[in-house]
């Protein structure tokens, strides 16, 4: 068949909205019809080249929902008109990693994922003059059509709205989740959350629902100083204008460091305050921002001798077939809420807006409805 897609040609350059041809389903595979997909920081990361993994051309995107149109051979979990979220990290309930309560790393196709490929090693997208184009993450939900494997989709409920639910496909499951599975935050708490983005957002929603006591927002631009407080902020911070270190501004905001803090900007030395801002003997920081290939992380080893733990989360810890339905439970109960969040809907022709509106800082998720 054919369909709609933004293509990423070449590392920098804006996405190219074109025809592409989309082959069916095999084995084990599943076609999505895409209805809405939001744009997430790395979408940006990959476009952009700062990806070690990116591979062009590709059809990026990994924040969407739809409906199944076809089922390959196999199929036994999903039918046709079911409603679905692709998955970036999937889960096949059946490698060591899944098998394994510690993490939901599930890594049975994480190889040819990286790749660009689909498990059996080939790519069902290509241009019209027959040019192959890699897939995302798994997911390729820039494209209003997809073929997904059947472990990287949750089924979720019908009565959920596309243009909301496909914000869980990413940035709402990754913040909420690195507060309830990653950090296991405790009632009382006291954090830190750097970067009040389209993550950064939904780790303070997590920490609300978590019962944190002081839920402290860091971020350069003031502007994401009003949805920080909607979603639960107590304290706001622009550290461009504290005098002196940043470090021990925090640390005597929090009355001697943070319980917990959290990445959700992608930059490295942001990752060090955060570890330096957690508490003595038992502050934990996590990490969820991507940061660009040849960087990397440093602190002084005395701050984990001293007590303080670092570490990361993916997806935030869910593992998405059975989290994933839950939380467009939450979402739909009232529990959880993404509607101010979405700032900006765009068509796919106007994508590129999307990553603009990203860059200015004027957006927290611009989601592209098919
Ligand atoms: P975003 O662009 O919506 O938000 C980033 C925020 O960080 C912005 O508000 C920006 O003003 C702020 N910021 C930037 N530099 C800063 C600095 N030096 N100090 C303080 N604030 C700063 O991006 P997003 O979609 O929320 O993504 C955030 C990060 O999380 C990205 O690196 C993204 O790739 C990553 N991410 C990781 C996972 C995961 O599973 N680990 C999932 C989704 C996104
Ligand atoms: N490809 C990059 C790393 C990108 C990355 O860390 N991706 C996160 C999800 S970000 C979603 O917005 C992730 O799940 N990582 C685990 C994995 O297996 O990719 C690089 O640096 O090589
Ligand atoms: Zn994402």
């Amino acid at each position: 068949m054919r369909t709609r897609a933004a293509v990423a040609l070449e590392a920098g350059k804006p996405l190219e909205i074109m025809d592409v041809n989309l082959e069916g389903p095999r084995t084990g595979e599943v076609l999505v019809e895409i209805k809405a997909t939001g744009l997430c920081h790395t979408d940006e990361f990959t476009r952009s080249g700062d990806d070690p993994e990116g591979i062009f051309p590709a059809i990026l995107g990994h924040e969407g929902a739809g409906v199944v149109i076809e089922v390959g051979e196999g199929v036994t979990s999903l039918e046709v008109g079911d409603h679905v979220i692709p998955l970036y990290t999937p889960e096949c309930r059946e490698c060591d990693y899944c098998l394994n309560p510690k993490t939901n790393l599930c890594q049975s196709i994480r190889s040819t994922q990286g790749q660009g490929l689909l498990p059996d090693g080939s790519t069902r997208f290509s241009m019209l003059d027959g040019t192959p184009i890699h897939h995302y993450m798994g997911c390729s939900t820039f494209a209003n059509h997809t073929v997904v494997p059947e472990i990287a989709l949750a089924k979720v409920r019908k009565d959920a709205p596309f243009d909301k639910i496909c914000y869980i496909g990413c940035g709402v499951t990754t913040g909420i989740g690195a507060v309830i599975n990653t950090a296991k935050v405790e009632i009382g708490s006291r954090a830190i959350v750097f970067g009040l983005g389209g993550i950064g957002l939904n780790v303070i929603q997590g920490l609300r629902l978590a019962g944190a006591d002081q839920i402290v927002g860091v971020d350069l631009n003031d502007d994401k100083a009003t949805m920080g407080k909607h979603f639960g902020m107590t304290d706001f911070v622009n550290p461009s204008k504290i005098q002196g270190d940043i470090v021990a501004h925090l640390v005597e905001l929090t009355g001697g460091g943070a319980d917990y803090t959290f990445d959700a900007t992608g930059n490295v030395k942001v990752m060090r305050t955060a570890l330096e801002a957690a508490h003595k003997g038992w502050g934990e920081s996590v990490i969820i921002g991507v940061a660009p290939a040849g960087a990397e992380i440093s602190t002084r080893p005395f701050q984990l001798v001293t007590g303080r733990v670092w570490r990361g989360t993916a997806f935030g810890g869910a593992s998405g077939r059975t989290d994933v339905p839950k939380i467009v439970d939450w979402y739909m109960d009232g529990k959880i809420e993404i509607d101010p969040m979405i700032t900006h809907k765009l068509s796919l022709e106007e994508i590129n807006h999307g990553f603009d509106l990203m860059h200015e800082g004027k957006s927290i998720r611009a989601v592209v409805e098919f």
